[in-house]
């Protein structure tokens, strides 16, 4: 693993004001981060306190006053520039994350491209920040909306996705005139320091301070600093349900703004008129695919009653071939989960749907040949009403669940607290249009014979219920990173009031 080229050492530094040297954390406690694979210690990173975090923010600030001022497409030249190091850098970022997190290599390098996918959307989008003219009711008036930037972005990110998630904020909301603070997960802190050095290198060739910024710190600690600070008007949180509860009311209670996008709890419904060799592949990708660690992962599967053995015994044979081991190599399909308290989630999740009344059809155990955290991939037929198959346990774990018609599978699919991805598998165009309609799935991601993870960064991503509400990445995201600002220039010689109202001074 070449971490060098990455700018990696073996202490590194948890906090950099983008565009400067790193900060010297030599004084704070430093943390290990292991491969969840091999179990290797890779580095150390010397994490952040508060004072960093102060000193962070007012270099923040000032870079804002004029980074906002910068033409909208001057700022998409910077990311053009780092898109340019992102395609440079691809493969080793691709192995990193693999290395760090444990996704499969194709899996990292998709998470890489869909890093340079996102910075040329926000290149293209920096010249297509549009607002709306209206036709004002007054003569010789002109009434017309513009965007403005906000300020500071605080952008809290998970281990899943451990650079993607922060590009899909931080390249959004630079275009937008914003500057970001990065707080990633702790699980992943080599990463995040990876990225800041691709940003440091393009800040620097050109001159900029302070845009992209980052801060690695506990949540205790530096993360209740950021969602508590009212000079950060914008926090923008990916994780668990339960982290973003927190956030939300944190941020509620100064009337600051959230992007939030939490857990996932995504179903398939396969219809008895579908196409089993794309039903197939779809849902162990979804289900399989980064071990059950996004938060896309197809956690339920809705199958007709008539076919249901059918379909079970096809998914137990694709799952058998799933070759489980090292990330990095070319062959594996399934790396390990990230920690240990992930795979005792895992275990305890399934023994719990058994407890229900829940039938092991595959896996359900850790692997204690390989050394680090991995399991195997579980298969469990069971009903939509357990306790447990309503959570999402972030791991390989697929609840297949009967149905006897496509309404009943909808209301089921519908019925839980989270509402993120959601697919079905049809030719039938009225149940496809039906799953699509108001009365069909609830959330914020609906497909058509494809599965439920994988998403493309065109469309805004996100979803309802729990999962928050909040909208990341392409289409019209990008207004949540701004503040509307409406205008009404009077050109006229007069001063008519709106509403016909008169008030009429001697
Ligand atoms: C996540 O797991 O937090 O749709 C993000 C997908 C990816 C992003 C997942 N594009 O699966």
């Amino acid at each position: 693993m070449n971490l060098e080229s990455l700018g990696i050492k073996k202490i590194n530094s948890g906090a950099c004001i983008g565009g400067k040297k790193w900060i010297d954390c030599s004084k704070n406690k430093s943390f290990t981060s292991y491969s969840p694979g091999s179990l290797d210690r890779i580095s150390d990173v010397q994490i952040a306190d508060k004072a960093i975090y102060s000193d962070i923010v007012l270099a923040s600030q000032k870079a804002f006053k004029s980074w906002r001022m910068l033409p909208a497409p001057k700022r998409g030249e910077l990311i053009y520039q780092i898109s340019l190091k992102l395609r440079q850098h691809k493969d080793s970022l691709g192995s990193l994350i693999s290395y760090e997190m444990g996704k499969i290599k194709s899996e990292g390098d998709g998470e890489v491209q869909e890093m340079i996918d996102l910075a040329d959307f926000a290149v293209g989008l920096s010249r297509q920040l549009y607002g709306l003219t209206m036709h004002s009711e007054r003569p010789n008036h002109r009434m017309y909306e513009q965007w403005h930037p906000l300020g500071i972005v605080g952008v809290i990110t998970a281990f899943n996705f451990p650079m993607a998630v922060w590009a899909w904020n931080a390249f959004i909301a630079a275009v937008c005139g914003d500057v970001v603070i990065w707080k990633p997960s702790l699980k992943t802190p080599l990463c995040a320091i990876a990225v800041q050095n691709i940003c440091n290198e393009v800040l620097i060739e050109n001159g900029y301070k302070g845009i992209f910024n980052l801060i690695i710190g506990e949540d205790s600690n530096i993360g209740e600093e950021i969602v508590s600070d009212r000079r950060i008007p914008l926090i923008s949180a990916t994780g668990s349900t339960k982290m973003g509860k927190i956030v939300a009311q944190k941020v509620g209670s100064r009337l600051g703004k959230t992007i939030l996008e939490l857990g996932g709890n995504n179903g398939i419904i396969v219809d008895e008129d579908s196409n089993l060799d794309l039903v197939i592949p779809a849902i162990v990708f979804g289900a399989v695919g980064t071990a059950g660690q996004r938060c896309t992962s197809t956690r339920r599967v809705f199958i007709h009653k008539n076919q249901f053995n059918l379909i079970s015994n096809k998914l137990v044979a694709a799952y058998k071939q799933v070759k489980i081991g090292d990330p990095l190599l070319p062959d594996t399909l399934m790396g390990p989960l990230i920690d240990k308290d992930a795979v005792n989630g895992y275990l305890n999740a399934i023994e719990n749907a058994l407890s229900q009344g829940g039938e092991l059809l595959y896996g359900g155990s850790k692997l204690e040949s390989l050394k680090g955290s991995f399991v195997e991939p579980a298969i469990i037929k069971a009903e939509s009403h357990f306790e447990i198959v309503k959570q999402e346990t972030f791991a390989p774990i697929l609840y297949l669940i009967e149905y006897e018609n496509m309404d009943e599978a909808i209301k089921e699919h519908n019925n839980v607290s989270q509402g993120l991805s959601s697919s079905i598998f049809t030719n039938n165009v009225i149940n496809s249009e039906k799953f699509l309609s108001a009365m069909g799935s609830d959330c914020g991601i609906a497909n058509v014979n494809i599965g439920t993870s994988g998403a493309e960064i065109g469309g805004a991503f996100g979803g309802e219920k729990d999962t928050g509400g909040g909208r990341e990445s392409g289409s019209d995201s990008w207004k949540a990173y701004m503040r509307r600002q409406t205008n009404t220039v009077n050109w006229s010689l007069d001063l008519p009031l709106a509403q016909g109202i008169k008030f009429n001074l001697e």
